[in-house]
């Protein structure tokens, strides 16, 4: 394990266990675990797997949830995961630019610490509450899942999170709730993409889930990936995740959780509804106007090495076709 500085750019240094003490407690708990533990169900993840982490802050909330993890709670099979630095170096997140490479290189200034959320809408207990408070109920869990996006390349992701339907069934949604809602933070001094003057996008960036599926256990909130916290390129400090969807839907940094009665005018689908639509699941059979969705380019690869694989319906989670099934997937695309 490659032990580095600690980063504490944005948290406040009493509140970072640096990289190093977290590391040698980690392995201090996981021993006492291991000597308690006929019963012990929840092993650590194998920590020469995660060797090629950068090391970095682990803000006090996300170091507290570390020794509880269950750890591969769901996992891609054999399929490998995609090396930490492809993960972080090659995003979408056009609140910072475009360009593959600008979400890594320009997300560190967006201040994450303190955090807060707005719960609104049809909910028994709405409310702003801080990042601490959101995540203070929810045992984090491992979920490793593909993740493909709409332009035809894919990735194989270790998050870590919690089931979105546990923190909407904390807020007491109301009968009359049938979506959910998702807007991004907009901090335009922090986002160069959001301050240039050629976005199409009319910020924030919006995005939304039926009822069901956003209580579908496959459905998370992440806060963090390959063991440790979110990296902003990736989405800091909150991000949904729906891996048998386009990846446009797991919208990133989100600062408003709203549960409402109709159909939100998601981002994508409002700039081009011919090309996004609002389920977005993912579907070889049907194309974008401008390529095929049949194969997916899966990350890293190379001119010699370039790692076409069959894309599969609802991004091989079969799981999820009941939600779907009397729905005409090539209108409702
Ligand atoms: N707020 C916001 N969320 C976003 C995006 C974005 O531009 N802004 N891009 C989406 C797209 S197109 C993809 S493929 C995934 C990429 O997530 P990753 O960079 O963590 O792999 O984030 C999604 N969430
Ligand atoms: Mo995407």
């Amino acid at each position: 394990m490659l032990i580095k500085t600690p980063l504490v750019s944005a948290a406040l240094e009493s509140e970072v266990t640096p990289e190093a003490v977290y590391l040698s407690r980690r392995r201090f708990l996981s021993a006492a675990a291991g000597a308690l533990a006929a019963g012990a169900t929840t092993a650590y993840a194998d920590e020469s797997r995660y060797a090629d982490v950068e090391a970095g802050a682990s803000p006090a909330w996300f170091a507290s949830k570390l020794p509880q993890v269950h750890w591969q709670a769901v996992t891609a099979g054999d399929e490998a995961l995609t090396p930490y630095s492809d993960v972080t170096r090659y995003n979408n997140f056009y609140e910072f630019g475009t360009n593959k490479g600008d979400p890594a290189r320009y997300a560190g200034k967006l201040e994450v610490e303190p955090w807060s959320v707005m719960i609104d809408g049809e909910v028994g207990k709405p409310g702003v509450v801080s990042l601490e408070h959101l995540v203070q109920p929810h045992r984090l869990e491992e979920r490793i899942y593909r993740l493909r996006c709409v332009e035809a390349w894919s990735m194989v992701i270790p998050w870590l999170g919690f089931p979105l339907a546990e923190l909407i069934k904390h807020a007491e949604p109301t009968g009359a709730a049938k979506y959910v809602r998702f807007e991004t933070r907009v901090a335009p001094e922090q986002m160069a993409g959001v301050r240039s003057g050629f976005s199409l996008i009319d910020w924030p960036y919006v995005e939304g889930l039926r009822m069901d599926e956003a209580m579908h256990p496959l459905t998370i909130m992440a806060v963090g990936l390959y063991g440790r916290v979110l990296p902003n390129q990736n989405g800091a400090p909150l991000r949904l995740v729906v891996p048998w969807k386009y990846g446009f839907k797991s919208i990133k940094s989100i600062v408003r959780i709203s549960l409402v009665a109709e159909q939100p005018r998601t981002t994508w689908e409002s700039l081009a509804p011919d090309e996004y639509g609002f389920y977005a699941n993912v579907n070889p059979q049907v194309d974008h106007p401008r390529w095929s969705q049949a194969t997916e380019r899966r990350l890293p690869n190379s001119l010699f090495k370039p790692n076409v694989m069959p894309t599969r319906l609802f991004n091989g989670y079969d799981e999820v076709a009941s939600l779907y099934g009397d729905l005409d997937l090539r209108k409702y695309y």
